[in-house]
């Protein structure tokens, strides 16, 4: 049986872990970790590309004009035939996480199209699916410092001095500069009247 490759998670929360609202992300204007977030799923051991994984609603929230994120092999996780077409003229299109880990490393393995890194892009659903393998080694999180209200949560706490789930650590941030390829900007950010920090989390095992 093939190894199914290693899985990163990408997200920017609140300290309440809050990553959504009606459908949508709770801020706007925060250009520069937007721009993070393009760079770093794009950014590549070169050859491949990396892949992103989303769900169905992700896929619907990323503006029209962005889509399929440049760049990536975009694959959307629905379990509905209807939703899946429609977006199927410019994804990839599985029925499950599993069933997107299975394509990926089909492509993989027959070589067509090689994949670099694999991160998944959320939403909710998809990170707790993704959380729940053992493949789903690293976090990339943007902790916004700011209260936003929010209706979607992301299912796990990262957080420092006992205040947070268990089983996850995080990095120093050479490791994390590293492993994203750049020298990941230090200590708090602001942006549009925001304050963000980028912080990279991996599995304790
Ligand atoms: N992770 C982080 N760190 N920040 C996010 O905003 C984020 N958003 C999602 C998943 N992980 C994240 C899901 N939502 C686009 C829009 C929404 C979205 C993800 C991506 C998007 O349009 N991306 C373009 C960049 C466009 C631009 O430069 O403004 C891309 O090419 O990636």
């Amino acid at each position: 049986m093939p190894s199914l490759p290693d899985l990163t998670l990408i997200v920017a929360a609140t300290q309440q872990m809050g990553i959504g609202r009606h459908g949508t992300l709770p801020w706007t204007g925060l250009k520069k970790e937007m721009a993070y977030f393009a760079r770093v799923t794009k950014r590549l051991p070169p050859g491949p590309q990396n892949a992103v994984i989303m769900g169905r609603r992700t896929w619907e929230s990323i503006p029209a004009r962005f889509r399929p994120l440049p760049g990536r092999v975009n694959v959307v996780v629905s379990r509905s035939w209807a939703a899946a077409a429609a977006a199927a003229a410019t994804a990839s299109m599985a029925g499950s996480l599993e069933e997107a880990l299975r394509m990926l490393g089909e492509r993989q393995q027959q070589q067509q199209q090689a994949i670099g890194r694999v991160f998944v892009i959320g939403g909710a659903q998809i990170y707790a699916a993704a959380l729940a393998r053992r493949e789903a080694r690293r976090v990339l999180l943007t902790r916004v410092r700011s209260e936003f209200e929010c209706d979607t949560f992301f299912p796990v706490r990262l957080a420092e001095g006992g205040n947070g789930d268990g089983g996850w650590r995080r990095s120093g941030q050479a490791e994390m500069d590293a492993w994203v390829g750049e020298e990941v900007p230090r200590g708090v950010q602001s942006e549009a009247g925001t304050e963000y920090e980028f912080e990279m989390w991996e599995r304790v095992d």
